[in-house]
């Protein structure tokens, strides 16, 4: 089984969702860039206090912070993991790719789930999170077309990436999912 991944798609579309799902499900180790720095910002330190300032703008938080976060993580893992929100541009992508070579671990799949912009933002709506108003969540969209969806060119080219319909019930997608890595 696959078992080091990545779940790739626009805000809404249920990578949170679907990766905590698969990984209780599967016992990976949930890696959030969203949730971890989310951690940081209810720590109260100094970079979590920078970092809410970002995110709530919908803006991408630093790749230097970011990467740290993630590397942090992926050197303690023992068993699979699951990348989600992470990489959200070229850059941290390019980072990854030498993080992963240095400890042998190479991606095995990527999950892209594709989800229309009117479900995107009535779910984030609904969701109601701090980050979660209309003009923030449109940035938010503006932002992953600009910086995170050339990577679905680039994971496309290693023929490793399998694409989702996300304007479904959740068991739906999770099923789709399933069915992709099976
Ligand atoms: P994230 O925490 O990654 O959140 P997201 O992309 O907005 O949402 P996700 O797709 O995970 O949606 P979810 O399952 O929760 O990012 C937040 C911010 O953190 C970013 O804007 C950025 O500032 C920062 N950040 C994170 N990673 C970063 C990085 N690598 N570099 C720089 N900055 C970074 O689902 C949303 C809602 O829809 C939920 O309420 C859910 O219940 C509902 N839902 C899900 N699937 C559904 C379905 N099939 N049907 C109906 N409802 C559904």
């Amino acid at each position: 089984m696959k078992n080091k991944l990545l779940f790739l798609g626009p805000p809404g579309a249920g990578k949170g969702t679907q990766a905590n799902l698969y990984c209780k499900k599967y016992g990976l180790d949930h890696l959030s860039t969203g949730d971890l720095l989310r951690d940081e910002v209810s720590s109260g330190s100094v970079l979590g206090i920078k970092a809410a300032e970002i995110m709530n703008k919908g803006e991408l938080v630093s790749d230097d912070l970011v990467l740290s976060i993630v590397e942090g993580r992926l050197l303690n893992t023992k068993k699979g993991w699951l990348l989600d929100g992470f990489p959200r541009n070229v850059n941290q992508a390019s980072s990854l790719e030498k993080l992963l070579e240095k400890i042998n671990q190479p991606l095995e799949a990527v999950i892209l789930i594709k989800t229309a912009d009117d479900y995107l933002i009535k779910r984030l709506l609904e969701r109601g999170r701090q980050d979660d108003n209309e003009q923030v969540i449109i940035n938010r969209l503006k932002i992953y077309r600009e910086k995170t969806s050339p990577l679905i060119d680039l994971y496309t080219k290693q023929g490793i990436l399998e694409g989702i319909n996300g304007n479904a019930d959740i068991d739906v997608v999770f099923s789709c999912i399933e069915k992709a890595l099976g």
